[in-house]
């Protein structure tokens, strides 16, 4: 009877509990921190787990993580480098952002937030639209989330693009590829997606010389993390006009300050870290997918490769 532990401390562990029940036969299920003996630990499911809490569990089989991003769990010792780490793929959480996605960039498109403010005014009055095919979007990141994205905005009829590590053949979708080809792909892009896992090379890359290179009037949609985007310089870029408005999800702190300007920029949506989430009932369902992996000695899938961080 496999047992799995279960950490986070902003999940619903009750829900969690009972989907894992639901979706794998046999399973106990513990509570962090009612951990019990650590050594009859076979399986983690976690989030932001505390520093060194892997220290003991000597028969561990796979840690799971709660999320798509794995950053979470880059730095923790005491975890055997044989034990594979899985990221969290499931329909729910790529629908989720697909969603959150779209709903950003038709805002912008659609000059929403500019109509929300003349209704403010009380002020009719028309404003020019553009066709989706003449909006060039650039999804930085086109994997399990940014490819479902890029697809859906494309079915939309926009001019999109995408920048990974290796190249992409996906039906009418503009693949650039590698750190040669971001230069390129950021002067074409109108709205800029990050999609990116966090490594220490997408640290900062939404910065001033990126920003500079996007064109005037762009808008940046930040989805990944906080630590993608140097905030100072898309604050001086906002202010100085040339980014036209953000929608960002995730912060480098948070939650957020109450004091940081964002919260009161009139150019800024921000939302608290709820681009997607995890749905338990079929995030169960792929967790049970890779448990029967690994009791049958196979290898689970979406295991991560610390080498290049995601
Ligand atoms: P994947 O691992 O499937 O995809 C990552 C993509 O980024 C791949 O296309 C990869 O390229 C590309 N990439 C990685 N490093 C580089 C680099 N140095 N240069 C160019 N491209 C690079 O991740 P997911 O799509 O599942 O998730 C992406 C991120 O979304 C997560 O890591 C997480 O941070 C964030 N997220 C945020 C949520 C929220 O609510 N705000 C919810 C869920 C996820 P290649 O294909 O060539 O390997
Ligand atoms: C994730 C997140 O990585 O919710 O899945 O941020």
């Amino acid at each position: 009877m496999p047992v799995l532990l279960f950490i986070s401390q902003i999940e619903p562990a009750e829900s969690w509990k009972r989907a894992l029940e639901r979706a794998i036969p046999g399973v106990e299920v513990r509570i962090w921190p009612e951990a019990g003996s650590r050594d009859s630990v076979d399986y983690v499911l976690c989030w932001k787990a505390p520093a060194g809490v892997f220290r003991g569990m000597d028969n561990l089989k796979a840690v799971f993580s709660l999320g798509a991003g794995v950053d979470h769990l880059r730095d923790q010792r005491g975890l055997p480098e044989e034990v594979p780490v899985v990221r969290m793929v499931e329909p729910a959480l790529t629908e989720g952002m697909s969603e959150y996605v779209i709903y950003q960039v038709l805002r912008f498109h659609r000059r929403m937030a500019e109509y929300d403010a003349q209704q403010s005014r009380r002020e009719w009055r028309v404003l020019s639209q553009v066709r989706p095919r003449d909006r060039r979007i650039g999804i930085l990141g086109l994997g399990v989330l940014g490819r479902d994205a890029a697809k859906k905005l494309r079915a939309l009829d926009f001019d999109v693009a995408g920048w990974s590590r290796s190249e992409k053949k996906i039906r009418g979708i503009k693949s650039f590829a590698g750190a040669g080809t971001l230069e390129a792909f950021l002067k074409r892009t109108d709205i800029l997606v990050c999609m990116l896992p966090l490594t220490p090379a997408t640290t900062g890359i939404i910065n001033q010389q990126h920003l500079n290179l996007l064109p005037e009037g762009a808008y940046v949609i930040n989805a990944a993390r906080g630590q993608h985007l140097v905030e100072e310089d898309l604050l001086s870029a906002l202010n100085s006009g040339h980014i036209a408005g953000a929608a960002l999800d995730v912060f480098r702190k948070e939650p957020l300050p109450a004091d940081h300007p964002f919260w009161t920029h009139p150019k800024v949506t921000l939302t608290p870290h709820v681009a997607s989430l995890t749905n338990p009932e079929t995030g169960a369902e792929a967790i049970a997918d890779n448990i029967a992996l690994c009791e049958s000695g196979k290898a689970p899938q979406n295991v991560v490769d610390f080498s290049r961080g995601y």
